[in-house]
């Protein structure tokens, strides 16, 4: 859920959306004031330092504990002096007298990303139970899903899938937006959950059919073998799909065609796959001139800061959007 933030009476909005989600978490009363107290701030400072923005709040799952995650994300000129304004009870603007350092108190979980002139993305995450046991697995998984504006329906969608020995991560775009679009990318989703095998060539096809139905996607899947060290790949249609590290990149190229319509014979690819490679998949709702390597600090960062930071400034604006980052634990 992405809600824009240009003036202060909009950052309410925000608030109650964020403590919607707590609530449907089944969280404490105690904890959703948390929730609305941070998102508040987070939207407040949107508004006075930055002129605007917007705020994300996505739901969060792992091993069995549910949580969300509020975002803020702008433009703006940026923090200067990061572990001053994260020192509690420093707040420039004054609102609540707290500022970041509030916002990382309240958090269970606190990340910041900010460059002079280019902007600030702030993650805090708020879970049911304090984390139990961190994230399993060699792989992190982050998306940022996003309807165009005006659409409370996505169009595009997503998966991920951990098996046995691989993961898979899926990204769809159904063509056009609104209620048709999204028909398209709920049944790909729901065939990637419920696939029992992960052979890419099978969901791929099994996808196509159960797609027939619908106007059709353009669709991407990829293969992750941490312990092999290999990434496999099939895609049809206008979703971009790279393998980026420091200095390097590396796209896989999708077949012409339309899922669920025209189809024809497609390949899988495999490539290299290190501790370092990040995999950025994409619906053409972001443009593809972006380059990590613009962000200082950023192969650092957990995928969610790097989905937050491409989505938004690269969101085209005028349809679906969807950025699905994985990379190494
Ligand atoms: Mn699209």
């Amino acid at each position: 859920m992405l809600i824009r933030i240009s003036e202060a009476s909009q950052t309410g909005e925000a608030r109650r959306k964020a403590v919607a989600f707590a609530e449907e978490l089944g969280m404490e009363e105690s904890r959703q004031g948390t929730v609305a107290l941070a998102t508040t701030e987070m939207a407040t400072n949107l508004v006075k330092h930055a002129g605007k923005g917007h705020i994300l709040v996505q739901r969060l799952q792992q091993n069995g504990n549910f949580g969300l995650r509020v975002v803020s994300a702008d433009q703006g000129p940026g923090i200067a002096d990061i572990s001053k304004a994260l020192e509690d009870g420093n707040s420039t603007a004054g609102t609540m007298g707290n500022g970041l350092g509030a916002i990382r108190r309240l958090s269970d979980s606190f990340d910041l990303y900010s460059i002079p002139d280019a902007g600030t993305v702030i993650s805090a995450e708020f879970w049911q139970k304090k984390r139990v046991k961190p994230a399993s697995g060699p792989l992190q998984f982050a998306v940022v899903s996003e309807p165009i504006q005006g659409e409370d329906e996505c169009g595009d969608g997503w998966g991920v899938r951990t098996m046995a020995d691989a993961s898979i991560v899926m990204v769809v775009d159904g063509l056009g937006h609104g209620i048709l679009a999204a028909e398209a990318a709920r049944e790909a989703e729901r065939i990637l959950a419920a696939a029992k095998t992960n052979s890419l060539h099978d969901i791929l096809h099994d996808t196509h059919d159960a797609l027939k139905k619908t106007r059709g996607a353009a669709f991407a899947v990829a293969k992750i073998n941490s312990d092999k060290g290999l990434i496999s790949f099939v895609g049809v249609g206008n979703i971009s799909a790279s393998i980026v590290m420091p200095g390097s990149s590396r796209g896989m190229a999708s077949y012409n065609g339309i899922v669920g319509q025209t189809m024809e014979r497609v390949q899988e690819f495999t490539y290299p796959w290190t501790v370092n490679s990040v995999l950025v998949m994409h619906s053409d709702g972001l443009a593809t001139k972006w380059n990590l390597d613009n962000y200082p600090g950023i192969w650092n960062k957990p995928p969610s800061m790097i989905a937050a930071v491409l989505h938004r400034d690269f969101y085209r604006g005028r349809d679906d959007a969807t950025v699905l980052v994985a990379k190494a634990a």
